[in-house]
This record gives structure tokens, sequence and C-alpha cells, in this order.
């Protein structure tokens, strides 16, 4: 994997540049559309390359362990191939999910023991194994395996909790080294800082990471409950001392005001399940703001969805239309509101490329900021 910087915005610690792997390029800053298990809810991999131009979209080990499991996925030839995505793919380690979706979960030194959500199955995930896992699964870029740390947690608990995600770091890496990718292509991996709300933490992670010249770099444990100024204030202490030459990852974030908040602050990578979820619940991001699809006051607004929008979706169909699709469960309001949140979100991340190369970025995202977030 190679990283180019490609411009620095001169009035803020905002970037724009090229991630190139052997499935292709990504071009910073970029929002990854999230597909746990495989497929990103609801919509087609054409429609993800060709509307929503998506260049690159996420896995998660911990569901594609347990469905369809390393034989599939190996027999398959890996994900890309099973999947029939040919762009990047990158995996989240598992820590996460395992601490949000599995039974009678145990943390020890050597890694986490859980009941699988699905058939209560018993497992145990471990630095190594995450590494192996990741490999069958033929991700281009990798997560290390991690403790997301609560974001109320006690400085105490955060401070174990941080040494144990670096001792499982270096585990990582031994492992990651003495293995290589079953599939032929070259895959990067990414370490992940934690130390929740305490800047001491945080930057004694960075440090360390920074240390281990990583391909690029996350940063996890923030949106995870703590106020949003905390996560602003973590992401700053953190990238004044990660690598500016190499890729930074911000792990679930976020609204689309998160998203231009942390550009600014320099990060180049984003994912979460916002845009697809919300959009299934009748949420539509647009750049005048959030409009709720099942409200009665769009029963006779015969408009384009998004007049402005970028996707098919935004000029074919009514809002009057999907809000009756989603009045009645048809699955296309799902369809219809997935693509639309996703192409808004890659939109949002290409435009800010586009003003971080013309020298304008803070003021454009304070011209747009408070427009998004309004509530339609
Ligand atoms: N670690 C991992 N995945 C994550 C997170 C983390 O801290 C977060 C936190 N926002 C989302 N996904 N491995």
């Amino acid at each position: 994997m190679k990283f180019e910087l490609q411009y620095n915005d001169s009035q803020s610690n905002a970037r724009a540049g090229l991630i190139t792997t052997d499935h292709g390029q990504i071009e910073t800053p970029i929002f990854m559309p999230v597909g746990t298990q495989g497929a990103v809810k609801a919509v087609h991999m054409p429609e993800l390359e060709k509307d929503i131009q998506a260049q690159i979209i996420l896995g998660n080990t911990y569901h594609l362990y347990l469905r369809p499991g390393l034989d599939i996925l190996r027999q398959a030839g890996g994900l890309h191939k099973f999947n029939s995505w040919n762009k990047p793919i990158l995996t989240d380690s598992g820590g996460f999910q395992v601490f949000s979706l599995a039974h009678n979960r145990k943390l020890t030194e050597e890694g986490a023991i859980f009941r699988s959500h699905v058939d209560g199955s018993k497992h145990i995930f471990t630095p190594e194994n995450v590494m192996d896992i990741e490999r069958t699964i033929g991700a281009d870029i990798m997560m290390a395996f991690d403790e997301c740390t609560p974001g109320d947690a006690e400085y105490s608990y955060a401070k174990k909790s941080l040494d144990l995600t670096e001792r499982w770091l270096d585990r990582c890496i031994t492992r990651f080294n003495e293995t290589e990718c079953e599939y032929g292509y070259k895959q990067a991996l990414f370490p992940i800082v934690q130390g929740c709300v305490y800047p001491d933490l945080r930057k004694r992670a960075a440090e360390n990471i920074a240390s281990k010249e990583a391909e690029g770099n996350a940063i996890g444990g923030l949106a995870v409950g703590e106020p949003t100024e905390k996560m602003y204030e973590m992401i700053e202490v953190v990238n004044e001392i990660l690598p500016k030459d190499k890729p930074r990852y911000l792990m679930g974030v976020g609204t689309p005001a998160n998203i231009l908040e942390a550009i600014e602050r320099g990060v180049d990578m984003f994912d979460c399940i916002m845009p697809t979820r919300n959009g299934r619940n009748g949420q539509l991001f647009t750049r005048r703001g959030i409009l709720n699809m099942r409200n009665k006051k769009w029963a006779n607004d015969f408009n384009p969805i998004d007049a402005e929008g970028t996707s098919f979706v935004d000029t074919l169909y009514s809002k009057a239309y999907l809000r009756h699709l989603f009045i009645v469960n048809e699955i296309l309001a799902l369809q219809i509101a997935s693509i639309h949140n996703l192409a808004f979100y890659l939109w949002l991340v290409k435009e800010a490329r586009k003003h971080i190369i013309a020298g304008d970025y803070s003021n454009w995202k304070r011209s747009i900021i408070d427009d998004v977030t309004r509530r339609l």
C-alpha cells in the first residue's frame, strides 16, 4: 500500500491524498460504506461503484468468521471474489463487535472469549488468530485487534485497557509479519489508538503507534458516549503525533458535521453505519438538512427526493412516493434511502477534497455545516 499526500490546507490540518492498493486507488478524504457481513445492506455492488462512487468498503471479522466462516471464504478465494467487489476492502478486527454483539464475553491477557450471537457457540479471538482470520478474508487493509474502551471509563480502567491494547498490538504485528496474503496481493495492517478521553493516555498511545511505522493508523474509542467536544479534542491530541505521511482513519464516525470537523483536524478515512441504518429508518441526509421520510408533511410533496442529489434515485423518485414506500413497508424504500444517503456521504467527502485542493476548506465547512445539520 502507498499513501501520497497531495495537498495540505494552509489554514487547517485538512489534507488531500491518494492511497494505492493492489485493488485500486482511494482519493482521500474518503467515506467507506459498511458491509458488515460482506454486503452493504440493500445496495448492489454496481450501484456502489458507479452511482454512489464508493472507492473502498468495510467488512467485519467477527461476522464473517461466524458466517460464512473461513472455510467458505478460502474456497471462494477471499472476500473480493466472494462478494464481487473488486475494489479495496478494509476489515475491522472484531473486538468492537464482540463487545457490542456477542454473549458471555470475557477479556483475558490471551484474548476475548465469547459466545456467538448466532448459535451460542464458544470462541476465542486472540491477536494471532484475528490476524490469521483477516488474512483469510483478504481485505486490503486489516485492523489490529484492540479493546475499544467505553467513553465513560474511569482513568484507571482506561489505562489498564490501553496497556492491554498495546501488548495485543505487538502480538498482531509479530503475527502479521510472519504471514502473508493467501491470494497473492498485499495487505496492510493499521494499528488503533485508544486511551479514552484522557489526553496523556492518547498521547502515549499515539507515540507508541507512531514508532511502529505502520502503513496507516486509526483512531478508535471515540463516538462511544463521550461528549462531541472531547472527541474533537482527542483527535487534535492524537493527530499532532501520528505520522503526517500515513493515512489516518477515524473509526465509526459519524454525522456529516463530525466528518467535516474531523477532516479539518487531519483525518483522512471514515466509516459509519449511519447513512445505511438511519436510511433504513427513513432518515435522509441532504446538503439542505435532514429529512424524516415517514413525516406526514411529505405525503403530497411531488418534488424530487433531492433536486441537488448526485444519485439517480434523487431525481427519479418524489418525496411523496418515497414516503409512501416507507409507510407501506416496501423493500424499495430501504434501497432508495440507502443509495441516497451513501451517495450524499460520498459527495460530501469529495466536495471536502475539492475545497482542500482549492484552499478554502474552512470557509466552505463553515458555510455548509449548519445546513447539513438542520432538521427539515
Ligand atoms: N475499535 C475497533 N473498531 C471500532 C472502534 C474501535 O475503537 C470504533 C469506535 N468508534 C468503531 N469501530 N476495532
